[in-house]
């Protein structure tokens, strides 16, 4: 079938104006997404097991909660901060903190402190390294923020969020810091380790089929916002880590690598009154004003609540 034609049938499938209330938008995306996709089906001339087979993924990873993982690994999540980021350029934002993406394993409701925290609960001290990171939080003018929310989440030495993984205790690897008179935050926590696709699950099964592997190089999440600031979504990595620039969801970035500082000294190790030996990660975030020429920095989605 000719692809005129194919857009005919779909607008005749789709379009039904007798009755009823129209969402013109959703009419509007129906009839394209449908389009697109009957023509794939035509150019590539599929079977229809091939089709079932496309929609039983589908409802598999959604029956296990892949999805998510699925628009990381498909680049999708990426590309909706590529889409991001040109926007803002255009609407004359620039000179913030790198966004890349939230991923699917952020939980709200992390337990909130000011200035400082501790994010890990002690169940891996000996297996991780200690970890020290802190920084300030500034205004597109280079003005400290104080009273900035921080929201940090990261993975633990086996690559593992808690709450998806039932076997950490509740919100452990996860808090808000707000920042302090100064703008600034600091957390102690142990390194995180990368993240690796369930290897038996939907998006790997996908991925093995593409030739590709399911890793993340080591990272740490955080959301930061301030009133009348655009919310920045973005990820630090542990410099090092093998899969640093080969990261299945394609959210490493320049600007987004502090150096990591292996800290051995006795009197540095006293000074931060702890036991042993630490790793320090200074970095600091800079937010762009709220702008609204630019599409809301704020994204809508579901996420888990604990
Ligand atoms: C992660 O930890 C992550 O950050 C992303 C984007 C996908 C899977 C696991
Ligand atoms: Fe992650």
């Amino acid at each position: 079938m000719k692809h005129a034609e194919i857009e005919t049938l779909v607008k005749g499938f789709v379009v039904d104006t007798a009755k009823g209330e129209i969402d013109p938008r959703v009419q509007q995306v129906v009839v394209r997404l449908a389009a697109d996709l009957f023509k794939a089906i035509e150019d590539l001339d599929l079977t229809p097991t091939e089709v079932w087979k496309g929609i039983e993924y589908l409802s598999e990873a959604g029956a296990t909660h892949e999805l998510g993982l699925l628009a990381a690994g498909l680049g999708l999540e990426r590309f909706l901060d590529i889409r991001m980021d040109e926007a803002e350029a255009k609407a004359g934002l620039t000179g913030g903190t790198p966004r890349t993406i939230e991923g699917p394993l952020y939980v709200a409701g992390a337990p909130a402190s000011v200035g400082y925290a501790r994010l890990d609960d002690g169940s891996e001290d000996g297996k991780g390294e200690l970890l020290f990171m802190q920084g300030t939080v500034y205004d597109g003018n280079g003005k400290p923020l104080p009273g900035a929310q921080v929201e940090v989440w990261h993975a633990n030495t086996l690559g593992n969020y808690s709450f998806f993984d039932k076997t950490q205790s509740h919100f452990n690897l996860r808090r808000t810091i707000v920042t302090d008179q100064d703008g600034r935050y600091q957390f102690r926590s142990i390194v995180p380790v990368g993240y690796g696709c369930p290897p038996e699950g939907t998006t790997q099964r996908l991925l093995d089929k593409l030739g590709r592997h399911g890793q993340r190089p080591a990272h740490i999440h955080f959301f930061v916002s301030a009133p009348g600031h655009r919310k920045l979504t973005t990820q630090i990595n542990i410099d090092g880590d093998a899969y640093l620039w080969d990261d299945f969801a394609f959210a490493s970035r320049e600007g987004l690598v502090p150096p990591i500082e292996h800290i051995a000294s006795a009197e540095r190790v006293k000074q931060h009154g702890v036991d042993k030996p630490f790793a320090s990660i200074d970095f600091d975030f800079r937010l762009n004003a709220e702008r609204d020429t630019a599409p809301a920095a704020e994204v809508e989605r579901v996420r888990a609540a604990a």
